[in-house]
């Protein structure tokens, strides 16, 4: 049977703006407290989406969140009317209400872990909620995402799906962010790829000396086995903790992959050899053969990896067999990434092509392309069986136009998310999403009694 892979981009939510809330993420931190402005950066998304699908490429949409998360502050001690509750954390605890605020949600290869039914014990589609339990602004987010999936996926026959794990910090889990899966086809059972920032169990291991490490392996093994993943499908890797320390706060800042291609820096693995050679001979027992593209330090350093966002970048499969490499606008500005760009698609892999793409209003968040999507590979009857309300089509986009054009402001800074007024407005645009995505009742506000 035909297979696919999905891509189900993150809609930028309606309160977008530059929290300055993730250490270790050099975007974010660099451009805290700035104006954003929530439409473009909605625009800019659903560009990318509308693009993608019109080159035949299958593309979904996943909702965003409800901010701010009134229920999250009520859980913080803040009390009162819904416009009470905010406007005393505004007073007294301004970092609390940005955390509330944020639009993190729209980063949705965090959202989740994906197996596909080829790879797992009860052959159906597997998804594990990520707790991204590292950051507060990103910790609330599961419990409306395994709703918003639940919605998308909601045919137990075909998909079955898992809370996140426990919250605490030895079973980190930053989703398909530190996830990748290789495959000669999408439909054939492949090889799952998990690449972890620590161990929280075991000492050995070494971890990063200045920012935080996200990732435990621990929680990578929980997600296997949950998964139901055999051991031969199955390879861990550990994150070269130098480079975390220098912004790489998720692998997929640091490498991608895709098919049988694996696109990666230089300084992203520890062993790296060890761990091509695993990936090799898995792979080769399922019938594929890897094609490792090394990006030398020689060529692209860590930062200009980091600034230009070089491979959180989106591989995509043609019908040909060629692939094409989303990538965003930073790349192009950035000489020496872009001088490797123009080279890459000679060099004989299957990389063809390099579409770029401008997400500068996510990107100062820290999230490009890869960032803004979650794949998951179906079968044909497994996508007759999604939600067809997401899947993106011209007239889906032109919707979603309209629909941002009408409730999203083109402004926000910190002292406008203190406004009960943008509660009311997101409440509004979201639950007409609901009617256009026909999700039901997702968001907290819709199921109060
Ligand atoms: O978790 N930024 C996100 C970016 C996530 C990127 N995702 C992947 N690499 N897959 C994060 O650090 C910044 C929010 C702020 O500062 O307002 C933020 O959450």
């Amino acid at each position: 049977m035909k297979a696919y892979e999905v891509n189900f981009d993150g809609l930028v939510g309606p309160t977008h703006n530059y929290g300055g809330l993730s250490y270790g993420n050099v975007a974010s931190q660099s451009n805290s407290h700035q104006g954003s402005n929530p439409r473009e950066a909605a625009r800019q998304g659903l560009a990318k989406m509308k693009a993608l699908a019109d080159l035949g490429f299958k593309q979904g949409v996943l909702a965003p969140q409800e901010r701010p998360d009134v229920a999250a502050l009520r859980q913080l001690g803040f009390a009162g009317t819904d416009a009470q509750v905010i406007q005393r954390a505004a007073r007294e605890a301004m970092p609390l209400l940005v955390a509330s605020c944020s639009a993190s949600s729209m980063w949705v290869a965090n959202a989740a872990t994906v197996s596909p039914s080829a790879d797992t014990a009860d052959g159906r589609v597997h998804f594990t909620a990520a707790n991204l339990n590292c950051k507060y602004h990103r910790s609330i987010e599961h419990p409306t995402t395994s709703r918003v999936l639940a919605a998308m996926f909601g045919d137990e026959a075909h998909f079955s799906h898992h809370p996140a794990l426990p919250s605490v910090a030895q079973f980190g889990d930053e989703g398909a962010a530190n996830h990748t899966r290789f495959c000669r086809d999408y439909g054939q059972a492949g090889v799952e790829f998990f690449v972890y920032g620590r161990s929280a169990f075991d000492s050995r291991y070494p971890a990063p000396q200045k920012y935080p490490a996200r990732q435990t392996l621990e929680a990578s093994q929980a997600v296997v086995r949950l998964h139901g993943l055999s051991a031969d499908a199955v390879v861990y890797a550990q994150q070269n903790p130098a480079v975390i320390d220098q912004g790489v706060f998720h692998n997929d800042v640091i490498a991608v992959g895709n098919g049988e291609v694996l696109f990666y820096h230089e300084d992203a693995f520890l062993d790296t050899e060890a761990v091509l050679t695993e990936l090799r001979a898995k792979l080769a027992a399922k019938g594929g053969e890897l094609q490792a593209i090394c990006v030398p330090r020689a060529t692209v350093s860590v930062e200009d990896a980091v600034r230009s966002y070089l491979f959180n970048s989106q591989l995509l499969s043609r019908n040909d067999g060629s692939m094409l490499l989303v990538v965003p606008e930073e790349c192009r500005n950035n000489e020496r990434v872009w001088t490797y760009l123009q080279q890459l698609t000679s060099l004989g892999t299957a990389v063809r092509e390099v579409q770029v793409f401008d997400l500068k209003q996510s990107m100062q968040n820290g999230g490009g392309p890869a960032c803004l999507r979650l794949r998951v590979a179906l079968n044909e009857t497994e996508l007759a069986a999604v939600n067809q309300g997401v899947i993106m089509s011209a007239p889906l986009y032109e919707t979603l136009l309209q629909w941002v054009d009408r409730h999203y402001r083109d402004r926000l800074v910190d002292a406008d998310l203190a406004d009960p007024l943008l509660l009311q407005e997101c409440r509004t645009a979201l639950d007409e999403l609901t009617q256009i995505l026909k999700l039901g009742s997702v968001y907290p506000f819709q199921r109060q009694p």
